[in-house]
């Protein structure tokens, strides 16, 4: 039973710059598996009705991602779970801690423009981690690049080899559909937005005059010149070096016309990893461990706009998850059990008696997560690589309606209990720094606040270069530098200290006068217990 659950489960991110389609073609996987029958064209100004993936009002208004959601699907015996991410680099925050929840990703390039600025930035965490990819290439109904030359740059700029498993019949209008160099089958393309494409023809012979019964002549001949170029060049496909994240298997076709979609979907549940060890502070924890332990990598408040609920979404590592049975919150050092834990399905939830490894639980949440937190059967130890970065921007929370104070207080400290933003407090509170990555992260902080608390705000600029957590066990010099640069200092959610410096010479000074204080753009240092500990006397100490 629970080798079968474990083998079975698929748990991915879909990747990529913005606008290249990731909602779009989450939203066609989940119609093969029957968890929704029409999907919402995705910015038609036509159809109100939005992609079932992007539900928050702002994303609505936008469309645009601004934060990851999660669905659940069953396909032909296998749990899939999708996790959606944002684009835009200013929610890339949340994109990178999603990676961590994942076990492969899907990588959508646009035909039009190849590799683009965070289609980079993204491979290079995948990269990191060793995820192995698969790449969507989308758009092809557009006219776009030559797919060799696609391939090219892909191979030369995301430092992965690929392996096409289709290839496509022309490009934009000429576009005819593509051929499965694996199941040696044609499939023809026909623009078709909701349902389900069956215009497959086996052909076993390129050769046959089959081909030309079904596309042109000259596009016949193009596709076995093409196929020849491929067998030639390309090594065959193998699994192991897709999963040691070595070679990523490339498809063709067309999110919006629901078109390749099949085919990446069935080699996808094939070959993809089934839920992979997670590294911990003490060891590394494998799924088939009995013990159940799991993470929270994301936090969302008011996800239903009916009930105000706060929910972490906990990545299952091990074990099984139990309704209603009392785990270790390890940070908190304290028994927690969990009455109503949900599924996901884009806004829609159930309530789940039982997940396995790779699945996401929803856990109602009275403010007692926080991003990284680990749950387990009783063993202390964290999960690892979930930091948070030293923000980019910042800027200093104003209260606009003095009857609002409450609301504001609440709802900034609960947007940056999920990351959406990082906040920095100085004078016992008083003064609020918000630190984000990018412009965009304020807009939505600003309508959330309106919106969902009711409070008005204003987002002033602060002459910050960058917030660096720092740490010493020269309590001498902890103490000179914190008289000496009093006004400098804030502390972030958990009571950290935090040097607030306004250029590259400040820090520089302030390194050369206090050698014996290191100085952490992320705060992975968190998890050093030693650490921790000497903040924590150095913390009563002030
Ligand atoms: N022509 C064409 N347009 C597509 C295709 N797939 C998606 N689009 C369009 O591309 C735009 C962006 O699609 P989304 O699915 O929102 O892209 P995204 O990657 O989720 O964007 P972010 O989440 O904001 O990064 C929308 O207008 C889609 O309708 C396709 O196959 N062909
Ligand atoms: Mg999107």
């Amino acid at each position: 039973m629970k080798h079968n659950e474990l083998i079975r489960r698929r748990t991915f991110g879909i990747i990529s710059h913005p606008d290249a389609g990731k909602t779009t073609l989450t939203e066609k996987l989940l119609l093969f598996g029957g968890a929704i029958h029409i999907a919402g064209a995705v910015k038609s100004n036509k159809i109100t009705k939005t992609a079932t993936s992007d539900f928050m009002e702002i994303e609505k208004q936008r469309g645009i991602s601004v934060a990851t959601s999660v669905m659940g699907f069953e396909y032909d015996g296998y749990k899939i779970n999708i996790l959606d991410t944002p684009g835009h680099k200013d929610f890339a925050e949340d994109t990178y801690r999603t990676l961590t929840a994942v076990d492969s990703v899907i990588l959508v390039i646009d035909c039009a423009k190849g590799v683009e600025e965070q289609t980079r930035k993204l491979m290079d965490v995948c990269r990191m981690r060793s995820t192995p990819v698969i790449v969507f290439i989308n758009k092809m109904d557009r006219e776009g690049r030559d797919p060799f030359s696609l391939l090219d740059e892909l191979e030369k700029e995301l430092g992965i080899h690929t392996r096409p498993l289709t290839w496509p019949i022309g490009i934009g209008a000429s576009f005819q559909g593509v051929y499965n160099l694996y199941a040696k089958q044609l499939q023809l393309f026909s623009p078709n937005k909701t349902r389900i494409s069956h215009d497959i023809v086996k052909i076993d012979d390129l050769a046959s005059p089959l081909l030309e019964a079904h596309i042109n002549t000259s596009s016949a001949v193009k596709l076995r010149e093409d196929v020849a170029m491929i067998e030639g060049v390309y090594e065959p496909f193998d699994e192991e070096h897709y999963r040691g994240a070595y070679l990523a298997p490339v498809f063709f076709g067309s999110a919006i016309n629901n078109f390749g979609v099949k085919e990446l979907l069935d080699t996808f549940v094939r070959i993809a990893p089934s839920p992979q060890p997670r590294v911990t502070s003490v060891r590394t924890v494998e799924p088939e461990e009995d013990a159940f332990s799991g993470f929270v990598f994301k936090i969302h408040a008011n996800l239903d706009p009916r009930h105000r609920d706060r929910i972490a979404f906990c990545r299952v590592c091990s074990g099984k998850f139990e309704r209603n049975k009392y785990y270790r919150h390890t940070r908190l050092e304290k028994e927690v059990r969990f009455a109503t834990p949900t599924s996901f399905m884009a806004n829609e939830k159930s309530i789940i008696d039982e997940a396995w490894p790779g699945d996401v639980v929803g856990l109602y949440d009275n403010g007692i997560f926080k991003i990284g937190d680990t749950l387990t059967e009783g063993e202390q130890f964290f999960f690892k690589g979930i930091p948070r970065f030293s923000p980019e921007i910042f800027r200093q929370l104003v209260n606009k309606n003095p009857f609002k104070a409450k609301q504001l207080d609440k709802g900034i400290h609960e947007l940056s209990d999920e990351g959406v933003a990082q906040l920095f407090l100085q004078q016992q509170g008083n003064v609020k720094i918000v630190g984000t990555v990018g412009e965009m992260q304020f807009e939505v902080i600003k309508f959330r606040l309106l919106h969902e608390y009711n409070a008005e705000c204003e987002l002033q600029p602060m002459n910050i270069y960058k917030a660096f957590w720092f740490t010493s066990t020269n309590q001498e010099q902890l103490e000179k530098f914190h008289s000496l640069q009093n006004y400098h200092i804030a502390y972030d959610k958990d009571d950290f200290p935090v040097f607030l410096a306004e250029g590259t010479w400040s820090f520089n000074a302030a390194r050369e006068m206090f050698p014996d204080i290191k100085f952490h753009l992320t705060s992975e240092f968190k998890n050093d217990e030693d650490i921790i500990q000497s903040i924590q006397q150095w913390g009563k100490r002030i």
